[in-house]
């Protein structure tokens, strides 16, 4: 009994380890990608993961050839295999499997990915990982039979060493990918947006030599505009291996060594810093030398605080004129993914006059982010803590800190983000203030040189809005939703709306705005029609501009998006129609009264 229980546990070992140390930079990496068709098996019953007792087959003590991942194939014609990959239809990764296929559109569950590749080593001595730009839900990675590891959290990257498994010829890499919806998950149950199921960011294999730079911090200090300071990391270090950051156009180039752990911690004074920021977003090309490698990354520098009601970027007081985004592809349909895709929607944030971006509800894939340095524009990132998450339940907490920190890890050394927020519109109560005190801890650990935020509650007694939401007190900057004329409240008044805002910080409208079918014309009094949206956004501008410490407002949304909660036909169809522009790609007059919005506030800041 002792004996079997004892083999188990040595057995199931390797499958407990979650990803391992996240590698970022990774479009600047030694990579080869495995983008491409990828055969896949829908798996409602989870019948290539458990056996007819509802054991999962990775657990047992003895392998079943009828797991999906070993992929495998009869020997000869009378043998009984009920799986074949290869004769399973494709998907295209990266990519969510609803818009690809009509049957798979509203498909919430197990479906399993396999490709096969080569891969030679180009040194006997060098590693290999195995890199996902994110998986929607849950991901279980199997590599030539042999399990992985586990991911949960669908926006965030995640690793594997595959060093030791991984063959010259013919390999196979199997991924049982998972978006069931769980009360316990981060997000949980309810959004309104759609739960689009894949492997939705790129996969890369990376290869690395046996000590390389696995992790790296290069930004001004906090608050100090003279002083660039970080840290790097080396992974498997020997101790004492030469570490040398060099930034020529600031002529710097300095040496460190490393500790025994491979860390490097450093300060570099330079007085000729070209600053960061939405008019001039100038980025540094830095790289990083080990007598091994050179990493090269492109970096801004800006210092980012506030001072009472204002946000100072570089010392200067901004308005943060914004627009809220999902991570969608409207036009084409589905969860965008690439730079192109950023294109399309930073391209008509800039268009509207923003010099801010909300990146909503979660994550979105780097190369967002990346691009929103080179254009110019200021991020919002945020994880997934939406609504009611189960905040009593200490797994949830230990999912959004782990997505909270792939995040920061990734995404670090962008001068766009500004903001850190933690969530999203949830209800108060003690246990959900801890949940958030948490991460705003666990924030401040990784990174004390941005603001934090969140869309905070807010309530109304005798006609005054009252922003007091205790955890305000630990916002750098306090953000709301606030749907005047949408969801309760009359446009008539709302110029004249009363407020009472607890803390003397920045405010940030993070929300507000109303839905219009684009085409559907009518008057002011007709929901749904442009007009009405139109005089939504000029009546809740005129409230807007009154409200105190105002410092920046980021409307919903910049395009109608995909939900499954909004069901009204003719006018939603699945659509949440709030989008300043249609997902057709047209505008709605209300976009125009934004644009001019922004006019005046960009004079009034300059
Ligand atoms: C909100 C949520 C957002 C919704 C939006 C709406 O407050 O934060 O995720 O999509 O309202 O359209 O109702």
């Amino acid at each position: 009994m002792l004996k079997s229980l004892l083999i188990k546990i040595v057995f199931l070992l390797p499958f407990i380890g979650l990803s391992q140390d996240l590698l970022i930079n990774t479009g600047n990496r030694n990579t080869t990608t495995l983008n491409g068709t990828w055969h896949y098996i829908v798996d409602p019953y989870e019948t290539g993961y458990y056996n007819y007792r509802y054991e999962a087959f990775d657990q047992l003590e003895k392998d079943d050839l009828a797991a999906f991942y070993f992929n495998y194939h009869p020997s000869s014609k009378i043998e009984r295999v009920e799986s074949d990959f290869d004769k399973s239809p494709t998907l295209l990764v990266p990519g969510d499997w609803n818009s690809q296929e009509d049957k798979l559109f509203y498909y919430e569950g197990t479906i399993w990915y396999k490709r096969s590749f080569d891969y030679q080593l180009s040194n006997t001595s060098n590693r290999l990982f195995l890199y996902f730009g994110a998986i929607n839900y849950k991901a279980e990675v199997y590599l030539n039979g042999k399990k992985l590891g586990v991911h949960e959290g669908g926006f965030t990257p995640f690793n594997f060493e595959v060093t030791s498994v991984v063959k010259p010829k013919d390999n196979y890499l199997v991924v049982k990918v998972d978006n069931k919806r769980f009360k316990d998950a981060v997000p949980t149950l309810n959004t309104d947006w759609w739960n689009y199921g894949g492997i939705t960011r790129d996969v890369k294999l990376i290869e690395e030599s046996s000590t390389f730079i696995q992790d790296y911090k290069i930004q001004l200090k906090k608050d100090v505009k003279n002083t660039i300071a970080g840290f790097i990391k080396l992974n498997n270090a020997t101790g004492n291996e030469k570490v040398t950051i060099s930034i020529p156009e600031l002529k710097i180039n300095q040496s460190f060594s490393a500790d025994s752990n491979g860390n490097v911690q450093f300060e570099l004074k330079s007085k000729k810093i070209n600053y960061w920021s939405p008019s001039s977003p100038k980025l540094y090309d830095v790289y990083i030398k080990t007598a091994h490698q050179t990493l090269k990354d492109e970096i801004g520098f800006r210092t980012i605080k506030t001072d009472g009601p204002d946000i100072l970027l570089n010392g200067k007081s901004i308005f943060l004129r914004g627009i809220c985004i999902h991570e969608e592809n409207a036009m084409r349909g589905g969860r965008a993914y690439s730079e192109a895709d950023a294109l399309v929607s930073l391209t008509w944030a800039k268009e509207l006059g923003c010099n801010y971006v909300r990146l909503a509800h979660y994550p979105h894939n780097e190369h967002i982010v990346k691009l929103a340095d080179k254009m110019g524009i200021m991020v919002w990132e945020e994880i997934p803590v939406y609504w009611t998450v189960n905040f009593s339940n200490e797994k949830t907490l230990n999912n959004a800190k782990n997505q909270l920190a792939e995040a920061i890890t990734r995404d670090k050394n962008r001068a766009s983000i500004i903001i850190w927020s933690m969530a999203n519109e949830t209800p108060i109560s003690e246990p959900r203030n801890t949940f958030l005190k948490e991460l705003i801890q666990h924030t401040k650990s990784m990174d004390a040189t941005r603001l934090i935020s969140a869309a905070l509650e807010k309530h109304n007694k005798d006609g005054v809005n009252i922003v007091d939401d205790e955890i305000g007190k630990y916002m750098d900057i306090v953000a709301f939703n606030q749907y005047t004329g949408w969801y309760g409240g009359s446009l008539e008044d709302a110029p004249e709306a009363k407020w009472s805002i607890k803390y003397n910080k920045p405010v940030v409208i993070s929300e507000f705005g109303g839905g219009a079918l684009q085409g559907l014309h009518g008057t002011i009094k007709e929901r749904w029609t442009e007009e009405y949206q139109e005089y939504l956004y000029q009546q809740n501008l005129k409230m807007i501009e009154r409200i105190p410490n105002i410092r920046g407002t980021s409307p919903w949304i910049l395009n109608d998006f995909r939900s499954p909660k909004r069901v009204l036909p003719v006018i939603q169809d699945g659509w949440n129609r709030k989008g300043l522009i249609s997902n057709n790609g047209i505008k709605k007059k209300a976009f125009f009264t934004v644009k001019e919005f922004y006019k005046k506030m960009q004079q009034q800041y300059k």
